[in-house]
Parts: C-alpha cells; sequence; structure tokens
C-alpha cells in the first residue's frame, strides 16, 4: 500500500501522539550493531534530544564530524483501546537514511534525509506495554545520493563526510516522530486545486482511499461557519464569494475529507487551506490574476545548538524578521523543510519556492565555488555510470516533495536542482523526465524551475530550456570582481542579462541568489571585502542592474542568516552572507532592504 504523506492529525477517527523528548544514542563506527543486536537495546548509549541534529551538542570534535552509522533508541506506550486499527510510526524526516526497528522487527528504511516517511507496525506492536523503537540512520554522502559529495576515510580510519555542497551536514532525527492510530480503512491522499470565477472559487479534488466507501469534502470558514460540501472521491466544491489567499493576507479555509458508510464516519481528516490561484504569464507572476515582484531570501533550516532540527522558536523569529524587512517569499534552499514550516507561510501568507535536495551535481570537490570559477576540472555530472541511480533518487524525492506540499498555498513553484552542471552532453536527458514529472505530479501545474550556476551562461546552459521561469544565482561583485573592480563587475552582469534576455523566450528571471559574506560588527571607511559597508555597496550595485531591467521578477538574497558549513579557507565558522547574524539580529544590510523592500509595490515593474 501506498505510506501516505498527510500531516497527522487527530480527529473523530484519528489519533497523533508525539515522541519527541529524550531518546538514547549510540554511535556506531564499525557498523556491527545489527549483527551485535542493538536492536534489544543500545549497549552503553547517551541522551539525544528529539527532534535535533546530534552534531552540535558534543564538545569532541570527533563526535561532531561523525560519519557513518549511528542509533537511536526509545520505547513507546500502545493503549489497548488502539487495538484493531492501524498502528503507524510517522517520522518527519531522518538524514539521510534510516532503518526503523520495533521490538527488534524490522518496520521500514528510507533513503534521504528531508522528507517524511512512516512505518506501519500494527503487527509487532504489544497492547497496554511499552514497545522498543530503534531506529538505525547513517550519514554518508555519495555521488548519487540527494544531496551529492563524498565520503573519505582519514588515516586513522574515521570516516568524514566530504559535501559537494556549502552547508553543514548535520544529521539526526531532526524533525518531530510520531505515532499513530488510524482506522483500517483510511484516507491516504486528498489533492486540491483552485479555480477564480468572478467573485466565486472552484475548489476541483480528489480523494484517495484504501478502500471502497464513499467520501465527502465539507469546507468551513475561518469562523467555523459551512461554505462548501461535495461527495464522491472526486468533484468539485463551489465558494461563493470566496476570501482568497494573498501575501502577508492569508486567509485559510478548513477542508474536512471523510470516508462515510451511511451516516457512519469510517475516517475523517482535515487541512487548513488557502485558495489562490499562481501562474508565470506575460513575463510576470501573477497570484490571483495579479502580478507579484517576488522578495526574500535563500534559507536554511540551520540554528545554533539544534542543527537543522526543528525549532518553533527559530522558525517563529524568522518569521517575523521577514516580515519586519519586507519580505514576501523564500526559497527551501537546498532542501524541503518541516511541514510545520509551510504551515507557517500559509499562516502568514508568505510564498515558497519549494526546492528538493538536488544540490551538489557538479564534478569537483569544494564544487559550489570551483564551479563557478570555471577551473578547467572536468564539470560534466549526467554522464556516470551511477547517474541512472541518482536520477532515481530524485525522482522518489521530487515525489515525495510534491505529493507532501501540493496544497500548501504558500508554496508556489519546484525548484528541481540547484547549482547543477548543466552545460554537458547527458543534461537533457536528466532534466527532462523530472520536469515532466513535477508536471505529471502537481494538478496546480505550478510552475518549475532550477537555480542556474554563475558559470552558465545564456549560451551555454542546456538545462534553462526547461525552465518555466529562469532563476539566477549571480555574484557579480563577491566571487567574480568583487572589491575595487565591482564597477567591471556590474558591466559584465549588465552583458549577462542582455544574454538572458536573448534566450529568456517571454519567461521572468528572477536572482535566487546574490550575496557577498560580511563579518557583523566588521566597519571600514572607504569599504573593504566583508565590511558592513561594502554589502550595502554589493547591494546597491545589484539592484540597480535589477531595477534596469523590467524582465527582472524577483529577488532572493543569498541568505536570511548566516549559516554553518564545513570548515575550510572559504569559511569563517560558517557562511556569512547573512543579512541577520545566525541569531537572527540584524547587519546593517537589513536596514537596507527594509527601506527598499517596504517601498516596492507589490506589483514593482507590472
Ligand atoms: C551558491 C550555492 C550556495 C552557497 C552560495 C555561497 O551558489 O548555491 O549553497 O552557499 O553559493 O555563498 O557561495
Amino acid at each position: 500500500m501506498k505510506h501516505s504523506l498527510l500531516y497527522p492529525v487527530n480527529s473523530a477517527s484519528r489519533r497523533a501522539v508525539s515522541l519527541d523528548g529524550m531518546w538514547k544514542f549510540q554511535f556506531d563506527p564499525q557498523s556491527t550493531g545489527l549483527a551485535s543486536g542493538w536492536t534489544k537495546g543500545l549497549p552503553d548509549p547517551v541522551s539525544m534530544p528529539v527532534p535535533s541534529s546530534f552534531c552540535d551538542l558534543f564538545t569532541d570534535k570527533d563526535s561532531r564530524e561523525y560519519c557513518g552509522d549511528f542509533w537511536y533508541e526509545t520505547d513507546f506506550f500502545v493503549p489497548g483501546e488502539w487495538q484493531g486499527s492501524d498502528i503507524v510510526l510517522r517520522f518527519g524526516s531522518a538524514t539521510h537514511r534510516a532503518r526503523v526497528f520495533v521490538n527488534g522487527t524490522e518496520v521500514a528504511s528510507h533513503e534521504g534525509g528531508f522528507l517524511p516517511f512512516s512505518a506501519d507496525v500494527t503487527d509487532v506492536v504489544r497492547y497496554n506495554t511499552r514497545n522498543r523503537l530503534s531506529v538505525l540512520l547513517n550519514n554518508e554522502l555519495h555521488e548519487y545520493t540527494l544531496p551529492a559529495g563524498e565520503t573519505a576515510v582519514l588515516k586513522n580510519g574515521k570516516k568524514v563526510a566530504a559535501p559537494y555542497f556549502d552547508f553543514y551536514n548535520y544529521a539526526g532525527l531532526q524533525r518531530p516522530v510520531k505515532l499513530l492510530c488510524l482506522p483500517q480503512e483510511q484516507i491516504v491522499d486528498f489533492t486540491v486545486s483552485h479555480r477564480l470565477c468572478g467573485e466565486d472559487a472552484e475548489v476541483d479534488y480528489t480523494v484517495e482511499t484504501n478502500g471502497s466507501h464513499d467520501c465527502t469534502v465539507e469546507v468551513y470558514d475561518a469562523d467555523g461557519r459551512p461554505v462548501a460540501s461535495a461527495a464522491g472521491r472526486a468533484g468539485t466544491l463551489h465558494i461563493a464569494g470566496a476570501r482568497l489567499w494573498n501575501v502577508h493576507a492569508a486567509y485559510l479555509y478548513t477542508f474536512v475529507v471523510r470516508i462515510v458508510d451511511g451516516g457512519r464516519v469510517v475516517d475523517e481528516y482535515s487541512e487548513k487551506i488557502g485558495i489562490r490561484t499562481f501562474e508565470v504569464k506575460d513575463g510576470h507572476f501573477l497570484l490571483n490574476g495579479k502580478p507579484i515582484y517576488l522578495r526574500g531570501f535563500g534559507k536554511h533550516e540551520d540554528a545554533d545548538l539544534r542543527g537543522r532540527g526543528l525549532d518553533l522558536v527559530t522558525v517563529k523569529r524568522d518569521f517575523e524578521c521577514m516580515k519586519w524587512i519586507g519580505a514576501n517569499c523564500f526559497r527551501t534552499s537546498h532542501y524541503p523543510y518541516a511541514d510545520e514550516i509551510y504551515q507557517m507561510a500559509d499562516e502568514e501568507g508568505f510564498l515558497i519556492i519549494d526546492e528538493v535536495p538536488a544540490v551538489g551535481f557538479f564534478e569537483s570537490l569544494m564544487n559550489f565555488a570551483a564551479a563557478s570559477q570555471g577551473n578547467g576540472k572536468a564539470l560534466g555530472y549526467f554522464e556516470k555510470e551511477t547517474t541512472p541511480t541518482l536520477l532515481e533518487n530524485h525522482k522518489q524525492a521530487l515525489t515525495e516533495m510534491i505529493t507532501r506540499d501540493k496544497n500548501h498555498a504558500s508554496v508556489i513553484a519546484w525548484s528541481i536542482l540547484n547549482e547543477p552542471q548543466c552545460t554537458s552532453e547527458g543534461t537533457e536527458a536528466y532534466f527532462k523526465p523530472l520536469f515532466d514529472l513535477a508536471r505529471e505530479l502537481d494538478a496546480q501545474k505550478r510552475p518549475r524551475t532550477y537555480a542556474i550556476i554563475m558559470h552558465s551562461t545564456p549560451e551555454t546552459s542546456r538545462g534553462q530550456q526547461f525552465a518555466d521561469f529562469i532563476s539566477l544565482n549571480r555574484y557579480y561583485g563577491w566571487y567574480a570582481m568583487g572589491g575595487n573592480s565591482i564597477s567591471d563587475a556590474e558591466e559584465a552582469f549588465r552583458e549577462e542579462m542582455d544574454g538572458w534576455n536573448q534566450v529568456r523566450r517571454g519567461r521572468p528571471v528572477i536572482f535566487t541568489e546574490y550575496g557577498a559574506d560580511t563579518l557583523a560588527g566588521e566597519h571600514k571607511l572607504p569599504s573593504v571585502m566583508w565590511s558592513q559597508e561594502y554589502q550595502n555597496e554589493y547591494l546597491d550595485m545589484n539592484h540597480r542592474v535589477f531595477d534596469s531591467y523590467d524582465f527582472v521578477q524577483g529577488e532572493l538574497v543569498w541568505n536570511f542568516a548566516d549559516f554553518q558549513t564545513t570548515e575550510g579557507i572559504m569559511r569563517v565558522n560558517g557562511n556569512k552572507k547573512g543579512i541577520f547574524t545566525r541569531q537572527r539580529q540584524p547587519k546593517d544590510a537589513a536596514f537596507h532592504f527594509r527601506a527598499r523592500w517596504t517601498a516596492l509595490p507589490d506589483d514593482y515593474k507590472a
């Protein structure tokens, strides 16, 4: 049976219990735990909070940098009154891959560290008593996994992660874990797409179940008043005088989906959904038919101590900072974020470009930097022996992301890769099936894009033809022609933009990255690179270029906040391109952006 990616809810027929808290944890460097019976109990565990990355909690370097197999363990109670129902464990994610055991029996495995999966444990749990849950995780990187990298072995025998990407390889149970009790006949999936008809809206829906009984859907407004209903597994809901979901003015309806057997409710699931349309038309993004200029950030799930662990305090602060600065959009660079972040974006009226963890697809080591310098290394990535495996993993992650996120009003586009090698022969054969798959899976037919690296130009990119809008990562004035050469940078930038205008075929262009590393507190007059003053000069130059091309329809600066990376000569304890510090306090540039973004009209360049 297809595993449901529906968000866990409590309802007349469903129970969801959080298993978050302090678990047990142990490294397994020789990968002998399974054979040694660790599913019967970890021999020498330490305590470990869930959700969190494990890395930054330790005080020794070997533990922080640990790469290989590691175990989490807890126990959970299953009430006797749940007998006869389906008992399911739901992991918000497990990075990067996991095998799950209950009372010693393997119940699930999953590849990919940024999307949910579940395990049906009905046949292995014991009722009215505690059950042991053991999870064997692994955080190694390979050239055929998402994200991509290598696993090296030091002379002392320890494995180390060598990411092909510029963020720390945080791992662990980084998102909530839940125990679910579901009816045997259950709703597996629910999908909506919207049409506006004058003052009204029509919502086409489909319900997928694992049984044969009929379904109903009811829609309630924010005050709990019923506004529409329909019966059947597919149909159309007519909402008279619909209140539309909008940027910074979100409005959410509650959709209640039921499986019914005569008058009996077999299963009930509910979801808050905003009604809106989004499309690319005549060189513009149209939200509910009106032009919208995108402004905001590339982000990371990244914070002190918890690493990539979901932390609602950080999530709340991030949204407050984004509202304060006048942003309306962010990209989930470079992986799908926790469910709860999309729910918050739905509530707050933010637009999301949702990105699958396809990052590091370049043939070189510190590849995001090497590649942008065109340093002569072989660049082909999609012509390898491992490419078919990579493509299968990529399709799986894309399918899971779209299945999970398709009903969010906040999600306006799919980003299918970040900075892939896209100039060599294998590009078309690799890209086409993925772009086709995204179109096929998404009932709302959201536009598809991918973030194009500096090295791929209008003349050389073989991938851009597939994108519904063009997304550029550009660092003129930072990685190229920085500091006193910034006037050359501007000239070269404009030349490239003229080139994109030649090939864009009416499509809008946005910047999914531009930015300059800046140390909070570093000042210098006149400016030098890394100072607050240079960050502002760099931004002024970039914005001058954006403002002079009408086809530029969005600017997402890199990055919302400083974030952790692997140590090395390119980074000072992390990437410092944040407009906010890692502690979410403003650098000077934050005030610069606030002045610009709060003054730009929503329909700038309409
Ligand atoms: C990029 C990458 C991003 C890096 C950024 C940088 O092009 O997409 O992951 O962090 O550049 O700061 O170099």
